[in-house]
């Protein structure tokens, strides 16, 4: 008997094939925990803790199959009557504990640590709604609390639990674990999620992320990132912080003195790196634990602090550098600010002739990015060019005086979720081709002597073919659409964001309606699909949502262009929907304005699936054109120097290009009588007068490039042989962006801690 039939037959009495996928579920999560149950948590003297305000981890039923080694079997089981993990796992409940790239990269480098056997887990909170849930209704986003920790979760709840004194009251948390088990690996590490014994669900009125953000004690860990448009939401998210960096810096003292620590030696026994500084209150914290509680003086404190403390930063948008008043730290914790304080004076007195450094600017504002360079032994940036900015912009008054302090290391993505089990059948494929090496040393350069080859063009085809219909049928199940499995499938898959610029992609949307209007019909019919949520309180990004969800409706009504164009909203864009959507790409969007995406890691995950990428020279964007070479990518666009450069001077004027031909119509169309038949008049407005009048993050300045780029890339699709072998050229550089890599670099140069095996690929 098979482990599964086995399971069934003894929880529930009856076999795989009388189950429901549900009982299935449940009987999967019983094997995986008695498997990995079995396994021993990694005990490596020295431990990395990743302390993210987010883990985006989506389901993980078939990444624990895959990475315990019971998938294969487990899928046999199944399909042997009928069945499929794949159905199975529609039971799980995504828990949606981030917001975008930086959650999921803290995901991805649970699965990397784990499978490179570094002794490394992730702590974090355990956020019972996670984010909002997306709904699209009357064109527009409404937010809905989503229920993700009602059913079977892969929670463990452990005994161990910390006060975390605020002013008013102290707190009590609860720790849940869950295991994390590497590829192949005979040890684990685990994600720590901290949780409120007092939190209640009770006080969410149905249906609203509305809630009482006074209500800390019931509160806490209720959403991640409630709006904080308004003082309370600013409140709340102080709050959080402290109280997952309190428990996370006392686990890590704890577990540190029980692996042998007498704490002024901690940086032997622990590395922390914060996920941008949503967790910097760790540093005054730590110094807090170390003085009152472990007997060391503040300057030791700080010395322990300062060789245990790392620091990645993952954006230079101004807004998006954390800095809190210090009323209100002084309102919620004294010896916080107390600590702050001090070392603001610590760092003032260091530099006494530079005014630019500091901690508290003249306003009494703490700039916690500042305090985190200055008490972390590293800072590192998240992709090549976003390092050079932050050293050459940004963040250069630091860089002046620590310039060893500053590192990149290039994000990835891994490449269990993201090849093997997304796209099992191209994974096969490398098997034929390659063997089966590269699941473990992810190097896919032997790919490239067949990017010739008609035959594995057509292959490669043929699996593209395939995921089409997957993504079909998804879209159909989950939101009633029927998209065409004979078009070009052309995705732009984010957080809506200004900088993200989806209104340009907008804009070029009108382009082509136009001008298949006019007659100018496409050889293959295309498909345009956008998912992604929209901040609650962001205005633009709502309006730009709603104007792509009202062309979707004009195009699909107009029978001219239907049958050439489609444009689709997916709803409630998340995890698992990446998993379906990215397979069946044929293009990847990733059209920032140069210098403000720091990153990106959706470019990887479609490069290593196959998609051709149409880019700016932005993020990691120039590392992919560098490894792919420019005739296997569509570049576009003004440089990062000459958009910084046009901040600094001031320079753009949308106008300019509002009044060219080419684009004052297609901008125009935002508020014609077609759009305004469904639409919201007021967003309409809003949006039109914002591109014309201000247009921050300058949509307009690259339009007209953008738009000839996408015309000849949707030609190039017509010449396949062309086009697959620079897909094939692709798939084979993509080696280099596994996450696997990049903790390799981590471990390389921050952490060094022991590791069963690395990766270096240059
Ligand atoms: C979440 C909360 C706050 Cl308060 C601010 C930012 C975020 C967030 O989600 N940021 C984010 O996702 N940043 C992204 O990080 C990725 C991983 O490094 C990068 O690839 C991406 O460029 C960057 O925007």
């Amino acid at each position: 008997m098979g482990q599964l039939e086995d399971i069934m037959q003894r929880e529930f009495d009856q076999s795989i094939k009388e189950s429901s996928d549900q009982e299935l579920y449940k009987g999967l999560l019983d094997l995986i925990q008695e498997v990995g149950g079995n396994l021993p948590t990694n005990d490596a003297k020295k431990k990395v803790y990743y302390v993210s305000a987010e883990f985006l981890i989506g389901k993980l039923l078939s990444n624990n199959l895959l990475n315990l080694g019971l998938y294969d079997e487990v899928e046999k089981e199944l399909n042997a009557v009928g069945k499929s993990i794949a159905d199975v796992e529609q039971a799980e409940l995504e828990p949606s504990l981030g917001n975008g790239g930086l959650g999921r990269l803290a995901a991805c480098f649970l699965d990397s640590m784990a499978s490179l056997g570094i002794n490394g887990d992730g702590v974090g909170l355990n956020y019972h709604f996670g984010l909002f849930k997306q709904l699209i209704s009357d064109y527009q986003q409404a937010a809905v609390p989503d229920e993700w920790l009602t059913q079977e979760t892969w929670l463990n709840k452990s005994s161990i639990q910390f006060e975390v004194p605020f002013r008013d009251f102290t707190l009590t948390s609860t720790l849940y674990d869950i295991d994390v088990y590497g590829y192949d690996q005979n040890k684990k590490n685990r994600l720590r999620l901290f949780d409120l014994d007092s939190v209640s669900a009770d006080i969410i009125e149905p249906n609203s992320i509305f809630f009482d953000k006074t209500n800390i004690k019931e509160n806490l860990t209720l959403f991640l990132y409630p709006d904080d448009s308004d003082h309370q939401g600013l409140l709340l998210r102080i709050y959080q912080q402290y109280f997952m960096v309190s428990n996370a810096a006392q686990l890590i003292l704890q577990e540190a003195k029980e692996r042998g620590s007498n704490l002024r030696d901690l940086a032997d026994y622990a590395v922390i790196q914060i996920n941008d500084t949503h967790p910097a209150f760790i540093i005054p914290e730590l110094i807090r634990l170390l003085t009152t509680q472990h007997g060391l003086t503040f300057e030791e404190a700080v010395e322990v602090v300062k060789s245990t403390v790392a620091f990645t930063n993952h954006t230079i948008l101004a807004e998006a550098l954390e800095k809190w008043p210090m009323a209100d730290i002084d309102m919620l914790m004294p010896e916080i600010a107390g600590i702050i304080r001090q070392l603001d004076q610590h760092v003032r007195a260091e530099f006494p002739d530079s005014p630019e450094i500091f901690i508290i600017d003249q306003n009494d504002v703490a700039h916690m990015a500042s305090m985190a360079i200055h008490f972390g032994f590293s800072t590192n940036g998240v992709a090549a060019l976003h390092t050079q900015i932050l050293k050459t912009s940004e963040l250069s008054h630091f860089y002046k005086h620590y310039p060893e302090r500053f590192n990149n290391k290039t994000n990835g993505i891994t490449f269990r979720r993201w090849i093997m089990n997304c796209n099992p059948e191209l994974a096969e494929l490398f098997d034929e081709l390659l063997g089966e090496g590269w699941r473990k040393d992810h190097d896919l350069r032997g790919l490239l002597k067949y990017e010739d080859d008609k035959e594995i063009h057509a292959r490669l085809a043929e699996l593209k073919q395939h995921n089409k219909v997957t993504l079909k049928k998804r879209l159909e199940k989950d939101q009633g659409t029927v998209i065409n499995e004979n078009s070009i499938i052309d995705i732009q898959i984010k957080r809506f964001h200004e900088y993200k610029r989806q209104q340009m992609l907008m804009l070029y949307i009108v382009h082509k309606y136009f001008d298949i209007k006019k007659g100018n019909i496409p050889a293959t019919p295309i498909t345009i699909l956008f998912g992604g949520k929209a901040a609650p309180a962001y205005t633009i990004a709502q309006d730009i949502m709603h104007t792509i969800s009202l062309l979707s409706k004009l195009i699909e009504e107009d029978p001219d262009v239907s049958p050439h164009f489609q444009v689709v909203m997916v709803e409630n864009y998340n995890v698992s929907k990446a998993e379906v959507l990215i397979p069946a790409a044929d293009i990847s969007e990733q059209i920032s304005l140069a210098s403000k995406e720091a990153s990106g890691t959706g470019n990887m995950k479609f490069m290593l699936n196959g998609a051709l990428t149409i880019c700016t020279f932005d993020g990691a964007n120039v590392e992919i054109a560098e490894r792919v070479g420019g005739d296997n990518i569509y570049t576009f666009g003004r440089s990062s120097q000459d958009i910084v450069e046009l901040y600094n001077t001031n320079g753009y004027r949308p106008q300019d290009y509002y009044s060219r031909p080419r684009i004052k119509p297609l901008v125009d169309f935002i508020v014609s009588d077609e759009m305004k038949k469904h639409g919201n008049h007021e967003r309409l407005h809003h949006l039109h007068n914002d591109i014309l009048s201000k247009d921050y993050f300058m949509a307009l300045i690259d339009l007209e490039e953008f738009i000839d780029v996408k015309e000849y890339m949707y030609e190039q699709y017509e010449d396949q042989d062309k086009w697959m072998k620079q897909v094939v050229n692709n798939i084979a550089h993509a080696g280099f962006f596994s996450s696997d890599r990049t903790i390799s670099d981590y471990n390389e140069d921050i952490w060094h801690l022991e590791s069963d095996h690395s990766i270096n690929m240059r």
